[in-house]
């Protein structure tokens, strides 16, 4: 009898301790392989959408984004340049640990193939993975050869899909590349692309500024494509060349095409939006969509195409299993080389928000970026302001997909999984924030490392306060959020203390 009851117990156990996690597996089924969209806008600063207090520019959809979904206000990239934030968000490292930073078109790729990635990651827990847009990392691994199979690039650091631009909109070659090949190229008509000299007979900018949709600074005056001069010189590839006007269609396009073909796996996308970034040429249909200029009509455009995907994700039914990421990889810019009137168009807008700075700046608006999290049914509508970083995802989403990581991988990345679904408002302790110089975080104290290189020259012209400066400077955000008075006098302890902090960052993995 006793030996029967004891023999029951041991039953009981054994089901409970098996049945136990199954029965979790059970309910969390829908929450531990979501679909994963990250929509990254490119130069999209903290005050530039209607959910983030803009009156001049109407963006309905991302807004009821926010609307639905969880909307942060203390939210960071890593960096306030695109090149180091993208580094930063799909490898879980800060940029500086990899001297990460703004690449020419023609780079080659900054992930070391065999680095731990998000993609990666994700494509070991069973996803799908793809990148459409902005690519911006360096592909191939010396000269390339735009004529041939480029790699390693996208697909070599995890992602199974990509429909990239190689950099960025104002830098050569202005070509789509699908999974390693130039789309549309003509075997006869090859591409060869330069950074130093003028390569074959297309005339530049400074040669034929007749040509030109609008004018540029001396480093956007090389190739002219589609009449506006980039950066870089290019020859050859004429059918592959893109439109600036008909990009957003393709992309939307592109994406619409991805998202038909995904049926029994989960998928990742990593959306990267080529607006706001120069040049600014929207598709017509847009221009004079906001008193602006084509700053504001690309951010119109950009509201427009986030429409269309969270459109697509509904129709095919995937709305409550999507996780949908909205954000920008660094602060706004409103001159950044082409004369498009974006300075004296924006009078009446802040496109840095309440932040002082902007791309470049190591200032709250250089990082602080409108970010954003929709998952219908389980993030809960609403506001945060818990200090959130980027290169969390890394860690945040293994976490979700119930991913181990090595430890030697993602050395910056924490899981605040928590925080970005809403179900924590803990934030991150410290944070760096990089630009020109180091700037750290620590609550809502900001200091700003003393840095004794100087701006680059072109920056120099330019009327955003970099914050470079041979001594650093600290700043209370809760009693100064706009960075307007410089306590390091007052408190000379915390301002050592917080360098002292941004030198351990330095010497350890972790931070
Ligand atoms: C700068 C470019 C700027 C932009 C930026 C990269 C000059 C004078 N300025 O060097 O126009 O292309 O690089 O932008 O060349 S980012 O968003 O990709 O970081
Ligand atoms: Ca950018």
């Amino acid at each position: 009898m006793y030996l029967n009851l004891l023999n029951m117990l041991k039953y009981l156990i054994i089901i409970c301790v098996f049945a136990w996690p199954l029965s979790l597996l059970a309910q969390n089924k829908p929450l531990s392989k979501p679909n994963i969209v990250i929509l990254y806008v490119d130069d999209l600063g903290y005050g530039d959408l209607g959910c983030y207090g803009a009156t001049q520019v109407h963006t309905p959809n991302v807004d009821k984004l926010a609307k639905n979904g969880l909307r942060f206000t203390d939210g960071h990239c890593t960096a306030a340049t695109c090149t180091p934030s993208r580094f930063s968000l799909l490898t879980g490292s800060y940029a500086f640990r990899n001297e990460a930073a703004i690449l020419p078109g023609d780079a080659p790729l900054l992930i070391r193939p065999g680095t731990p990635t998000l993609p990666a990651m994700l494509q070991q827990a069973g996803y799908n993975t793809a990148v459409i847009g902005k690519w911006h990392l360096g592909l191939g691994n010396g000269t390339i050869n735009w004529n041939e199979p480029i790699k390693p690039g996208p697909a070599e650091v995890g992602f199974n899909y990509s429909f990239i631009i190689p950099a960025t909109l104002d830098r050569v070659p202005t070509v789509y590349v699908e999974n390693g090949a130039v789309v549309n190229l003509d075997p006869s008509d090859p591409i060869t692309v330069n950074y130093n000299h003028k390569i074959g007979t297309d005339p530049t900018g400074l040669e034929r500024p007749d040509l030109l949709k609008f004018k540029a600074d001396t480093q956007h005056s090389n190739t002219i494509v589609d009449g506006i001069s980039r950066i870089g010189y290019m020859s050859g590839g004429q059918a592959a060349r893109w439109k600036d006007r008909e990009m957003v269609d393709v992309l939307t396009q592109k994406t619409q095409q991805f998202l038909a073909q995904q049926k029994d796996k989960p998928f990742f996308l990593y959306l990267s939006y080529t607006d706001i970034h120069v040049p600014r040429d929207p598709h017509p249909r847009f221009r004079g969509a906001t008193k602006m200029g084509s700053r504001g009509d690309a951010i119109v455009q950009m509201d427009w195409i986030t429409g269309e995907v969270i459109n697509m994700l509904e129709k095919q039914g995937l709305l409550k299993n999507t996780l949908v990421i909205f954000t920008s990889d660094n602060g706004p810019v409103l001159d950044d080389g082409y004369d498009d009137h974006a300075e004296e168009l924006a009078v009446h807008h802040q496109s840095g928000g309440p932040y002082k700075g902007g791309k470049y700046s190591a200032y709250e608006a250089g990082t602080r970026v409108p970010t954003i999290v929709y998952w219908p049914g389980t993030v809960k509508p609403g506001r945060s302001r818990a200090l959130v970083n980027q290169v969390d995802l890394f860690a945040s989403l293994a976490s979700l997909t119930a991913q181990e990581l090595p430890a030697s991988s993602a050395p910056d990345s924490f899981d605040m999984l928590d925080t970005w679904l809403g179900r924590s408002q803990r934030g991150r302790p410290t944070m760096l924030e990089e630009s020109f110089t180091l700037a750290l975080r620590w609550g809502n104290w900001k200091w700003i490392a003393p840095q004794e290189k100087e701006a680059p020259a072109w920056l120099k012209d330019k009327k955003i306060p970099t914050g470079l400066g041979k001594q650093g400077q600290l700043y209370n955000l809760t009693k100064d959020p706009a960075e307007q008075h410089d306590v390091s006098g007052t408190y000379p302890n915390q301002a050592k203390k917080m360098q002292d902090m941004i030198g351990q960052i330095k010497q350890r993995g972790k931070s």
